[in-house]
């Protein structure tokens, strides 16, 4: 019993520890006619991390081009957006440009690859979870780590998100994005991706103090009953 309890401690403090190496930036906004301001704050505390980063804003296609399609970061590298989905014009259903009048939309699963391994991603989101639907986000960097993004389920119609990540420790070379209602569609624009050299050295991603004494917490408590046992 003691044993099990040891090796699921150490468990934790991985956990933990990987969790310390990336930082989530998420806003919601679910009346963006009222207030940005939630998804707004995201974007520029995801921004203020990084320096000189490119974005995709999907103006330079033409309507209803489907993938795949060749996207541009700037200084970040290029990368292939594949998979379902086409560039929306000019909004509606409660989809809608968060810079221009384009953007990308899908009901479903796309990929986008990137031509160099980057740490920091990040997208505006328009429209989600009024049909009950959630994105799920797979990272491939040697495993994938899997995220889903915590927007709001049975959200009012045309709701505005941010959501961005960065971690350091995990490069990255593809992201999966995936649906968990087809019937659900999404929007979305102004994807930024950063490579290492643009993360802002002087400006490190601060560990939330609460896991950090978490963690402590679970040291402590693994060395008190390392103790205990002898
Ligand atoms: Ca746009
Ligand atoms: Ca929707």
């Amino acid at each position: 019993m003691n044993t099990f309890k040891l090796i699921s401690t150490a468990s934790l403090l991985v956990f933990s520890m990987s969790t310390q190496a990336s930082s989530i930036f998420f806003g919601e906004d679910l009346n963006p006619n009222g207030s940005q301001a939630n998804s707004m704050a995201a974007s520029t505390s995801f921004q203020s991390n990084l320096t000189g980063v490119g974005t995709e804003d999907f103006e330079s296609f033409a309507p209803n081009t489907s993938g795949p399609i060749a996207i541009d970061f700037g200084v970040a590298g290029t990368a292939t957006l594949s998979g379902n989905g086409d560039i929306g014009s000019g909004g509606g259903s409660g989809r809608f440009a968060t810079s221009g009048t384009q953007y990308w939309e899908t009901n479903d699963d796309f990929v986008i690859d990137f031509s160099v391994a980057v740490v920091a991603f990040g997208f505006f989101g328009t429209d989600i979870g009024d049909f009950g639907g959630q994105i799920t986000l797979d990272f491939l960097s040697g495993g994938t780590t899997q995220f889903t993004v915590d927007n709001t389920v049975s959200a009012p119609d045309g709701s505005l998100l941010f959501w961005g990540v960065i971690d350091e420790a995990n490069p990255f070379t593809r992201i999966t994005f995936g649906n968990t209602n087809s019937s659900d569609w999404f929007g979305f624009d102004d994807m930024t991706i950063g490579v290492a050299s643009q993360v802002v050295p002087t400006n490190p991603v601060p560990v939330p103090a609460t896991l950090a004494l978490f963690g402590l917490g679970l040291a402590g408590l693994g060395f008190a009953r390392k103790k205990a046992q002898k």
